[in-house]
This record gives C-alpha cells, sequence and structure tokens, in this order.
C-alpha cells in the first residue's frame, strides 16, 4: 500500500519552471494549476498531492510534516533557517544571487550603516561575518526604493539580470549566495515513508539531468 506523499510547491515563479520537472518526473496535476483558485491539487498518482503556498511558508510546513516533500528557493531556507529539513536535490531552476547592492558611487564613512531587507536572518549573518555593524531595517518588497529614499545605504536582495538595480541608480556589490531552487524532505517523512519519497527523488533527480543536458545541446 502507497503511503500518501504531499509535496508542498512555492507559487510564483518557480511554480512554473516545477511543474515542466514535476512532468519530466511523472507527476501531473489533475487540473491546470494556473486555472484554479484551490490551494490542494490531486495528480495522476493516487497516493501523491500537490499544495501550492508562499514561498515562504514551504519550509514550515515541511519541517512539521505538514507536507513530507517541498520545492522552495535556497534564499528562502536559508532565511528561514531550514532546521530539520533536508536537501537531496537542487532543481537547478529560478537562478539568481543574494547580493547586496547600494547607490552608485556611494560609500558610508563614520556612521553605522543602515540597511533594508526581507532576508533579515541571512543579511545579520553576513555583515557579523564581515566584521560590519549595521542597523537592519524589515522590508516586505521593493527593496530597490529604500537607498533613493534614504531609509537605507545598502539593500540585501535578489539580483538575476542587474535591471531592476541598474534602473534605479543602484548597483550590486558584495555575493553573500548564488541561488537556485531546491527540493526539501522533512526528517519525519524521511524515515517513514521513505519507500515511497526515493523513487520521487530519482526521478526529480533524473529529470533535472535531462534538462541540464538539454540546455547544453541548445
Ligand atoms: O510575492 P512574494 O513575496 O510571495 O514572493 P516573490 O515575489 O519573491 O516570489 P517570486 O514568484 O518572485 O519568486 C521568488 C523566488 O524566485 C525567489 O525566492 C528566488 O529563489 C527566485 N528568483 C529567481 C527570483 C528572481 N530570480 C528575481 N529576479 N526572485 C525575485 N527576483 C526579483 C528580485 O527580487 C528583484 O526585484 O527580480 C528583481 C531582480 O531581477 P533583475 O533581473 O532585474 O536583476
Ligand atoms: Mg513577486
Amino acid at each position: 500500500m502507497n503511503q500518501p506523499i504531499t509535496i508542498a510547491l512555492s507559487k510564483g515563479r518557480i511554480l512554473k519552471e516545477t511543474l515542466p520537472l514535476l512532468a519530466a518526473a511523472g507527476i501531473e496535476p489533475a487540473e491546470d494549476i494556473s486555472q484554479s483558485r484551490k490551494l490542494i491539487f490531486d495528480t495522476n498518482h493516487a497516493h501523491i498531492k500537490l499544495l501550492v503556498i508562499r514561498a515562504t511558508d514551504v519550509p514550515t510546513y515541511v519541517e512539521y510534516g505538514a507536507a513530507d516533500l517541498g520545492v522552495a528557493g535556497k534564499d528562502v531556507l536559508l532565511e528561514h533557517g531550514a532546521k530539520g529539513l533536508y536537501e537531496p536535490l537542487d532543481l537547478e531552476i529560478s537562478r539568481c544571487r543574494l547580493m547586496t547592492a547600494g547607490k552608485v558611487g556611494e560609500q558610508v564613512a563614520g556612521r553605522r550603516m543602515k540597511v533594508a531587507t526581507k532576508f533579515v536572518n541571512v543579511a545579520k549573518a553576513y555583515y557579523a561575518e564581515q566584521g560590519v555593524q549595521v542597523d537592519i531595517i524589515k522590508l516586505y518588497g521593493a527593496m530597490e526604493l529604500a537607498p533613493l529614499m534614504g531609509l537605507a545605504d545598502e539593500i540585501v536582495d535578489i539580483v538575476d539580470t542587474g535591471n531592476t538595480l541598474r534602473a534605479n541608480g543602484m548597483e550590486p556589490r558584495e555575493l553573500i549566495a548564488p541561488i537556485s531552487t531546491r527540493l526539501v524532505a522533512g526528517q519525519a517523512a524521511t524515515k517513514m515513508k521513505h519507500a515511497q519519497i526515493q523513487p520521487i527523488i530519482e526521478r526529480l533527480r533524473q529529470a533535472v539531468e535531462a534538462a541540464r543536458t538539454e540546455e547544453v545541446s541548445v
């Protein structure tokens, strides 16, 4: 008998890249997720369900065993702390960089630097490691605005092309971590549902390898 398996997916841009990987691994939602307001979806496997939730909630669901597997950005996992989570697979999608950034040509001297970010824990750890004392200001979005309006000297944010920074008179500074989307597994699920989870991880691993090969040959 197959034990039920729940996979928590991050909605938004990661979801778009996750669904083709899941499909390549043989897991397909029973209906079109983008056309639905549901949060729980059946799949072509009677024992596998998908949850579509806020990226920042994915590690929490998996940590407490409310989902057995999860898909989330490394940025979200770093910020959450991801205690009690295994990270069996790098899905190699939604790649970007977690960086510091500030106004072009501007330097802070003679006072504590103010840093605006939604990645409060990551920022605290990063500046502490650099031996730089900062005041962290928590924001929930549009970090790029903070230095322009004098709210902060630097931001810690996700950078991909750098276009958003450039469009706002800012420059990328230090790389904190390269980011990609990861598959995470809970400790309880890994122990109790090993026989169900292991084949899913293996099929996803093959799907990631196939996508990588495709990319190289294009
Ligand atoms: O809306 P909510 O707060 O729930 O989340 P969100 O809007 O951050 O989610 P979403 O759907 O945007 O997906 C976020 C996840 O995608 C992140 O956790 C990363 O793991 C990954 N990812 C990959 C990115 C980007 N690339 C990205 N470019 N997340 C955000 N961006 C944003 C960035 O915040 C900045 O505003 O794009 C802008 C920078 O892009 P460039 O190309 O201008 O540098
Ligand atoms: Mg968004």
